[in-house]
């Protein structure tokens, strides 16, 4: 038995600028399990830099290599890591990187694809896009290339003081399409009577406003504004989303499985969504075709009733470390039918982009 890891250095093709900073690069963090002639990849959603959450691609490795590797040594069904797993306090983003390689590794041992093993999954997975910020022209260029490739929902970044110049512009051109905006929270409680001015833009939702760790502000906000309120950062686990729905928080979630230890909490999250009418979908943090292939499973599963940030490969990298990239024809994107994740990996571009490896176990 054998894990491995891959820190990566990878070029996006075009700079991706939120209300937190712009990544020009993505450094992701790769794991390989090879097990009984399986073989297993994951990817750790971390970046370089603490600055969507306080997890990065150290703090990840640094939890992995001395807390986490060993509870996956005997390949233990998913739920049963994490509860092994939960002396550790948080890390979610490290966690979820070994529950998902066990997902796959058991997937792969049933000889099934990852979404029919999750179960209820209709087959493909509904396509929306999330759009950085930039001068107003470039965003009404991409949105306007976005709608052509037919993406089934188109969500922009937004920041403080930004957000009037950047809704009403696309409004001006595009005033029906399904629009949101993420503002990666960037408002505090201050902010209420400049976030109500949205209200007029027939917003399907605003994602995470403020604190990224915050609900009972969310909730004061969400009895002010007519716009749905979609959390982001502050859902980290199922009593998390329970107590938000509790309060009244939000009544949209966006689950990136990477942000709440895996897909066993996302199934759990998307199944308390529905018990209180709330919407689900799956969002994204820029994963190469390893990490996506996970989140195109988890989409797929007839619970999520939203498009997610699950845009095909060609939209972040030139070549994908995958051979087999997905494509998008008319918003949706079809799951793999091979065995697990379905992933042909391309070790010659993993091995050229690979700016340090190791040996876990
Ligand atoms: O807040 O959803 C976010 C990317 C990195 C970090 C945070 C977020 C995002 C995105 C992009 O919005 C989603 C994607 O296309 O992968
Ligand atoms: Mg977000």
């Amino acid at each position: 038995m054998k894990l491995e890891y891959y820190l990566l250095d990878m070029p996006l093709i075009v700079p991706f600028k939120t209300s937190f900073g712009t990544d020009v690069n993505r450094k992701p963090l790769i794991f390989r399990l090879e097990h009984n002639g399986i073989v297993s990849y994951s990817e750790s959603v971390t970046d370089q830099d603490p600055f969507y959450s306080y997890e990065d691609n150290d703090t990840a490795l640094h939890v992995i290599k001395r807390y986490l590797a060993q509870n996956i040594k005997d390949v233990p069904d998913p739920e049963e890591f994490l509860t092994r797993s939960s002396n550790i306090k948080g890390h979610n983003m490290a966690k979820a990187a070994l529950e998902m390689l066990l997902y796959d590794y058991r997937a792969r041992e049933m000889g099934k694809p990852l979404h029919e093993f999750l179960g209820d999954s209709r087959g493909y997975a509904n396509v929306g896009i999330s759009i950085g910020m930039d001068n107003i022209n470039k965003m009404i260029k991409r949105i306007d290339d976005a709608l052509k490739l037919k993406y089934k929902r188109i969500k922009v970044k937004i920041m403080k003081g930004e957000e009037l110049k950047i809704v009403s512009a696309i409004r001006d051109v595009y005033p029906d399409i399904n629009l949101s905006v993420d503002a990666n929270s960037d408002y505090t409680e201050k902010d209420f009577e400049l976030l109500k001015k949205l209200d007029k833009f027939n917003l399907v939702y605003i994602e995470q406003p403020l604190y990224h760790d915050d609900l009972i502000y969310h909730a004061r906000l969400a009895r002010e504004i007519s716009t749905p309120i979609c959390l982001d950062e502050s859902i980290t686990s199922p009593e998390k989303a329970q107590k938000a729905f509790d309060i009244g928080a939000c009544s949209v979630i966006n689950i990136k499985p990477g942000r709440v230890s895996g897909l066993t909490n996302s199934l759990k999250i998307a199944r308390i969504a529905r018990e209180n009418n709330g919407h689900v979908w799956i969002g994204g943090m820029l994963e190469t075709g390893v990490g996506r292939s996970y989140n195109i499973a988890m989409a797929s599963n007839k619970l999520i009733d939203y498009p997610g940030d699950t845009s095909p490969n060609s939209k972040y990298y030139i070549r994908d470390i995958v051979k087999n990239p997905y494509n998008m024809e008319d918003g949706i994107i079809k799951d793999y039918n091979g065995a697990g994740n379905g992933i042909e990996i391309d070790e010659e571009l993993i091995n050229k982009y690979a700016v340090e490896r190791g040996v876990i176990f």
